[in-house]
């Protein structure tokens, strides 16, 4: 946990047999050099010295103050172009580029009059190496989901009769930005009565009612790191199949958190909730996985499904949201991230579940 991300990063160089590493996407690039870009950017990590940036001259000054441990380069030349020139400049004749972050348009663009270069995939490698978090990474997280439970506080003290879910969302919106969140992790989820049967319904117009479960699903951004969190909450008592769902939910949560720790295979800690709503009679509404990493992405490695192979590692940080979602009725999702620690996990988010009536 404690060598520096680009060192990790590095590592995959040797692993994988390869000359450098070209990444071309933001989140990538703001991992490795703390930039976060907007377009037509690339970073290579070459096997010695620091990793290059490229950058348009609009960003130039910028890319100096927030990379770190970069070279900053400027270019007037066509994107590929610069890479093309880029690589063989440093002798990258072996690239190793993570997949499913590359257009083809781009390979196609550097492979054009060129014999000898060629490409490896390193996407699961990539994709393991940000998986398990820094001490800082896991700090910028913290604060993340500190401000994301700002937002349920907020939602709470606003929810009242009629009040629109675009409106609910507006206010939890407005608490992360005042409270130092540059952005959202994604869409503010608020979905009330039939509309919390659809796990992704974004907020909308509808009016919330009497008696509705609402499922607040949220992520504040920090220094460039998600929170994610859910909460279904209700405006006055719901019925008693409402809340005999919301239990069996919760209850597959806790089981599942409390198996949590290193070494588990990612597949177990989702049939152990999975398990648990069964004896309910719930299983088959439990239509996603158990969760997913969180970082600089809002869904990372590792993934908590059936399908998983992935084995649970101390500082990895993953979502345990298990769900249940009855079309025509309702749905009803419980959503905590926890850091798996060399013991077992800490929950980071501290924010009330039992939020029903
Ligand atoms: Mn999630």
């Amino acid at each position: 946990m404690a060598k520096p991300i680009v060192e990790r990063v590095r590592e995959i160089i040797e692993k994988r047999n390869v000359d450098c590493l070209l990444f071309t996407d933001l989140s990538n690039i703001f991992y490795i050099s703390r930039f976060k870009g907007f377009e037509g950017i690339a970073l290579i990590v070459p096997k010695d010295g620091a990793p290059k940036l490229y950058v348009p001259k609009l960003e130039y000054e910028r890319a100096l103050e927030e990379s770190k441990n970069t070279e900053v380069h400027v270019y007037e030349e066509r994107f590929e172009k610069t890479i093309k020139e880029a690589l063989e400049e440093c002798k990258c004749n072996k690239v190793g580029l993570p997949y499913y972050k590359v257009s083809f348009w781009l390979i196609s663009a550097l492979s054009k009059n060129s014999d000898n270069i060629k490409f490896v995939d390193v996407s699961k490698d990539i994709m393991s190496v940000r998986s398990v978090k820094t001490f800082e990474e896991i700090n910028a997280i913290k604060k993340a989901i500190k401000i994301t439970e700002i937002g349920f506080a907020v939602a709470l003290e606003s929810l009242r009769e009629g009040i629109r879910e675009l409106e609910l969302a507006a206010k939890i919106e407005y608490a992360f930005k005042t409270n130092g969140s540059l952005e959202v992790a994604f869409p503010s989820i608020v979905a009330s009565g039939t509309n919390s049967a659809l796990p992704h319904a974004i907020a909308s117009t509808k009016p919330i009612r009497k008696g509705e479960l609402i499922v607040v699903d949220i992520g504040a951004k920090y220094e460039g790191y998600c929170g994610d969190l859910t909460r279904t909450l209700s405006l006055g008592s719901v019925s008693e199949k409402l809340k005999d769902i919301f239990y069996a939910v919760l209850e597959a949560q806790k089981e599942a958190i409390k198996n949590i720790r290193p070494e588990i295979r990612a597949s177990e800690a989702d049939s152990i909730a999975r398990n648990v709503l069964k004896e309910y009679g719930y299983e088959k509404y439990f239509i996603h996985s158990l969760g997913h990493g969180i970082g600089v992405d809002v869904h990372e490695f590792p993934r908590l499904s059936s399908k998983s192979d992935e084995i649970l590692k101390p500082g990895m940080v993953v979502t345990v949201e298990p769900g249940v979602y009855i079309k025509g009725l309702g749905g009803v999702r419980i959503e905590d991230d926890v850091l798996i620690t060399e013991s077992g996990n800490t929950i980071l988010s501290t924010y009330p579940r039992d939020l029903i009536i």
